[in-house]
């Protein structure tokens, strides 16, 4: 269906984690496309309602509260404030940004379990998990950790090995831990329920793939080889002791998971502000249900969340699922653990003011079709060479030579030239342009649009040269400068989705009340004779100390993680000369290397090192292609005790570097030497 046949619209954004603040890849990614979209159709005139709030529960909350040594309520209580605050700042426009621990939220999760419980959409399985039997509980998979299967680093998690990525499943683990102990967890029988994905299959397959092609090929892509691999059932319970209760006989322990009520958040935060007008926003075919998100949380709104839904029975399904790609930060991953991010309270105390500098930049960059980049340079040239030398400049030349020559009063056109009417037609034609762009979730496009209208009037203004020809011609001029407000009067109207902050500012200096939409491209949007306020400046031109500031805020940041690994393998004791030259350090050159059998770490050298060829055993195989090592000269300790690992006896140690991130590189030399060369 198309957009304008439907009634209304709901638009959710995805609920933050209340177990920390909001960065610039959230805001990029979910926040300021939603705002975008939401204050468009407001403006349109269309009814709709935007709905967010602090996903609370959660394994990461508990881990977050017992590094602090608070209870999870009292993280979510600070994150939750702390992250509202970002949002209002920003001019996020929620109608309500609720919280799952509600009362409200609570009530609507568990009724909604029950219900697909009574229905028999649950199954209802055994398995084992692991238990800590110190602390008398069973264990998220976040809560273990021991030595990754694959790459063989310690402190990999239940889910997943950080060093190398692999997701896992806790009983993979090598030498499994609790981290709430530190005891070795034992397997326990565990009851669970299960979500059915296998039997939502058919359906949801036809309703994304067949229905809805005009979605964004990344969340077709992703459906699709969920699809292939084959849907499974979802446990949607776990054992644990901070969420909400499963509603149901002999569920003692045991919690709803937290993607199973999160998505029920956005019904609950819609029942709060309207307890008895909710369903309609829910369960009225002619609502129009659009989710914003990041790439991460696709799986959950495209097929977990319908199918939820459609188990119920009574509510509409998504009718678009606007997802995101990730935003990196200086050509780097942001990272929370890391703590390589711009922070949304850090960034409004250091650029204060700056809200809408940072919306235009962060959709000037949007990850709408692939991952994207932010830096502080190109944060700086686009405020200086756009918001300011283009938007800014055109706005105040225009309003400054109408407060020179007419104080302020906007003049009576004249006849129109060729000229006028080109521009004035070129201008008439933005706002379909944006419409469109809008209508299909491209925001970024939709916005250069925008800024499109400010270079028409800038270069009509620079064309027209009025300050020369107020000598000759003054009547000409009071045409130029009726035109060119009636054209900044409409950038007010059409960058108000993007930049709302500026917007109004400039529609105070206009002395325009309400925007309406459905004027943007007309002429007539200040009358003559209407008399204008004090002209300011839109923008301020940032200054390359202050970007040099954050740049370098970041780069501190990653010497101080980069002290800190170093800090935590500090330099052994020293040791006397006599100690070192016991030590005899060779350059070997690789004859033969290949992996050793029933290993996925070790390669097997042998080395021409001068003298005979000896065999060395070394634990690089995840690091190197052995086939790329023939011929390379490496360096080895020549004097090692010869030993035995995995049934091969290995004469030496070849030496390498460990990086923080523990891969491994070999100390290999720069020129050939012979083989035997001591290394001193
Ligand atoms: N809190 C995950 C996230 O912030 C999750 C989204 C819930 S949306 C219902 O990425
Ligand atoms: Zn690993």
């Amino acid at each position: 269906m198309s957009n304008t046949s439907f009634k209304r619209t709901t638009v959710t954004a995805a609920l933050p984690y209340a177990n920390g603040g909001i960065h610039i890849g959230h805001l990029a990614g979910v926040y300021v496309p939603a705002d975008i979209y939401v204050r468009y159709l407001r403006l349109k005139k269309r009814e709709v309602l935007f709905i967010c709030g602090s996903d609370e529960h959660g394994v990461p909350v508990t881990i977050r509260a017992r590094k602090e040594g608070c209870t999870p309520q009292q993280v979510v209580d600070r994150y939750d404030k702390v992250i509202k605050e970002s949002f209002q700042e920003f001019g996020i426009s929620f109608d309500n940004y609720g919280r799952t621990t509600s009362e409200v939220h609570r009530q609507t999760a568990s009724d909604f379990f029950r219900k697909l419980y009574d229905k028999g959409e649950f199954i209802e399985k055994e398995s084992e998990q692991y238990y800590d039997e110190e602390a008398q509980t069973f264990l998220a998979d976040r809560y273990i950790t021991g030595e990754c299967p694959h790459c063989h680093a310690e402190g990999a998690y239940g889910d997943q090995c950080e060093k190398c990525g692999t997701a896992l499943s806790p009983t993979e683990l090598i030498n499994p831990r609790s981290t709430v102990s530190g005891a070795k967890p034992v397997l326990r029988k565990t009851k669970h329920w299960y979500l059915p994905l296998d039997r939502h299959q058919e359906w949801l397959e036809k309703w994304i793939l067949k229905d809805h092609p005009e979605w964004r090929s990344n969340v077709l892509g992703q459906c699709k080889s969920w699809f292939d691999m084959g849907l499974q059932p979802r446990a949607v319970s776990r054992d644990l002791d901070w969420g909400i209760p499963v509603p149901v006989e002999g569920a003692d322990g045991k919690v709803l998971y937290v993607w199973f009520d999160a998505p029920i958040g956005y019904i609950s935060n819609t029942k709060e502000i309207l307890p008895n007008d909710w369903e309609k926003w829910w369960k009225d075919p002619e609502t129009r249900l659009v989710h914003f998100i990041g790439k991460d949380n696709i799986v959950f709104h495209c097929i977990v969340f319908p199918a939820m839904l459609k188990a119920e029975g009574s509510y509409i399904l998504p009718d678009n699922v606007p997802a995101n790609e990730f935003l990196n930060l200086e050509d780097d991953k942001i990272s929370t653990s890391r703590d390589h991010a711009v922070w949304l309270d850090e960034y409004l105390r250091e650029l204060p003011g700056k809200q809408d500098v940072l919306r235009y930049v962060l959709t000037a960059n949007a990850p709408e079709t692939k991952d994207n980049n932010f830096t502080w340079k190109d944060f700086q040239a686009r405020n200086n060479n756009e918001l300011v030398a283009v938007y800014g400049n055109f706005v105040n030349r225009a309003l400054q030579l109408t407060q020179k020559y007419y104080e302020g009063v906007v003049p009576a056109a004249g006849e129109l030239t060729d000229y006028d009417r080109e521009t004035i037609a070129e201008f008439a034609g933005v706002k379909a342009e944006v419409e469109r762009l809008l209508e299909n979730f491209r925001f970024r496009d939709a916005q250069k649009e925008a800024m499109n209208l400010a270079r028409i009037g800038n270069k009509y203004l620079a064309d027209s040269e009025p300050w020369k020809v107020i000598k000759t011609d003054p009547e000409r001029v009071k045409t130029i400068l009726h035109l060119s407000l009636q054209l900044v009067a409409n950038l007010a109207i059409a960058f108000e989705p993007f930049l709302p902050f500026s917007s109004q500012k400039l529609r105070d200096m206009l002395g325009l009340g309400e925007v309406q939409w459905d004027r943007l491209g007309s002429t007539d949007l200040l009358p003559a004779g209407h008399q204008l306020g004090k002209p300011e400046l839109l923008f301020e031109k940032i200054e390359d100390a202050v970007v040099e500031a954050q740049v370098k805020k970041l780069e501190d940041k990653k010497k101080e993680r980069e002290a800190a690994a170093y800090r935590a393998e500090p330099v052994l004791p020293t040791i006397p000369f006599e100690d070192f030259e016991k030590l005899d350090i060779r350059v070997g050159t690789v004859l033969s290397c290949e992996k050793v059998k029933k290993s996925k770490k070790l390669l097997k050298f042998e080395l021409a090192d001068g003298l005979e060829n000896r065999t060395i055993v070394s634990g690089i195989a995840l690091h190197y292609d052995p086939a790329t090592l023939v011929g390379k000269q490496v360096c080895f300790i020549a004097n090692l005790a010869p030993r035995t690992v995995c049934g091969v006896e290995s004469q030496g140690m070849i030496l390498s570097a460990v990086d923080s991130d523990e891969s491994l590189s070999l100390l290999t030399l720069d020129r050939k030497v012979a083989p035997g060369s001591r290394v001193g």
